[in-house]
């Protein structure tokens, strides 16, 4: 028996499961993973099968429709805005039920519940909530030693998404043949303290290539970092087959990596599981997050919240009384850290 028949599942027109016996309404589903999207068009891997879908009239009303790359949705047509709070309500990495169309296509009737989702505000004039992968099993946050050096401030934002959509969080850094050994230690032993997993890699040495291998096995994973860090390079390495383009060496800034990854896309692993690589992404903005949620996504904030004279209400920016505060002086809580959470704040303010 294929897969395909193995995952199928008996649902009602409607979309609900029916009982059996009730089969003269039913139509045979199928169930898939969403790997890819792009204008309204659905890639669904259903065992070693792809199968390009559409999605049923029910699911279309409720997507805005994209006039450009899915992956930097800035203009769409807006339909009936008044009922619709997501972009698309399919996201890669969403399992779905399919019918089959016979013809090696499919209709998408339904999108089974999320474990979880990663979120951005969708940078197009209404505040809408786009999904850039459903059911993500952890984000690896990609920075290179070097070329281009790693900021780590755009690091504490990349944990707060995590934190904020409750993903764990690791991280990798790339290019470590182009540094001394121990240079980022002291960087990276705060993240570890904070419980964070380090793993550091170079593609050219060939360090650290099994253990990022194994940090992906078997889960579904999404590589956030900026563009030219070495996140495709590290796939290529770590999947050979894979052949994904890499960044030409850029004749322009030195370090600055042009944008060859435009789509994103689930790639399926050998080991088991699968990878998100994003196309750099700028406007990664939280979504719905407030700043007393914002505290609660700093580890080592945690035991704090609360404390201040002013209680929660404390934004830990100088009011007297704060503990958060007392705690950076101290010496207990790094300074870089806290610096970030004011900087984030003050963006999920505006
Ligand atoms: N020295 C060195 N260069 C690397 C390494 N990995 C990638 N690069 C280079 O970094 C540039 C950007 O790589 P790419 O994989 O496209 O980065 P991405 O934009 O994050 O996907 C390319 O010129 C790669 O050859 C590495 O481990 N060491
Ligand atoms: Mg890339
Ligand atoms: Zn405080």
């Amino acid at each position: 028996m294929s897969a395909v028949v193995e995952d199928t599942l008996q649902v009602g027109l409607d979309g609900g499961l029916i009982a059996e016996g009730d089969q003269a309404s039913a139509v045979m589903l199928s169930q898939g993973l969403v790997t890819r999207k792009d204008r309204g068009r659905y890639m669904v891997r259903t065992g070693e099968k792809a199968v390009p879908c559409t999605i049923s009239a029910m699911l279309r009303k409720r997507l805005l429709y994209p006039l450009r790359d899915p992956a930097s949705l800035g203009h769409y047509e807006v339909q009936r805005v008044e009922d619709i709070e997501v972009v698309d309500p399919v996201a890669i990495g969403d399992q779905v039920a399919f019918v089959a169309a016979g013809d090696g296509t499919g209709m998408i009737k339904e999108v089974l519940p999320r474990k979880s989702q990663l979120s951005r505000r969708d940078p197009g004039p209404i505040p809408l909530e786009q999904v850039l992968v459903a059911n993500v099993d952890q984000m690896v946050a990609v920075f290179a030693a070097a070329r281009p050096q790693p900021k780590w401030h755009l690091l504490d934002r990349y944990l707060v998404i995590a934190e904020a959509a409750g993903i764990p969080a690791r991280i990798c850094i790339t290019k470590m043949d182009l540094v001394d050994a121990g240079a980022v230690d002291d960087m990276l032993g705060l993240y570890q303290d904070l419980g964070y997993p380090v793993t550091l890699t170079s593609t050219v040495g060939g360090q650290g290539l099994t253990a990022f291998r194994d940090d992906l096995r078997g889960r579904i994973s999404v590589l956030l970092g900026k563009s030219g860090v070495g996140k495709t390079s590290l796939l290529n390495a770590i999947e050979p087959g894979l052949g994904l383009k890499v960044n030409a060496v850029s004749t322009g800034k030195i370090g600055k990596g042009r944008h060859t990854t435009t789509h994103l896309e689930l790639v399926p692993l050998s080991v088991g599981g699968g990878v998100v690589d994003t196309p750099g992404m700028r406007e990664l903005a939280l979504w719905h997050t407030d700043r007393q949620e914002l505290g609660a996504c700093f580890p080592e904030l945690r035991p704090y919240l609360g404390a201040c004279k002013f209680g929660l209400s404390c934004h830990h920016d100088g009011e007297p009384g704060c503990v958060v505060r007392e705690a950076v002086d101290n010496g207990d809580i790094s300074r870089a850290r806290y610096e970030s959470y004011l900087r984030i704040a003050q963006d999920a303010d505006a």
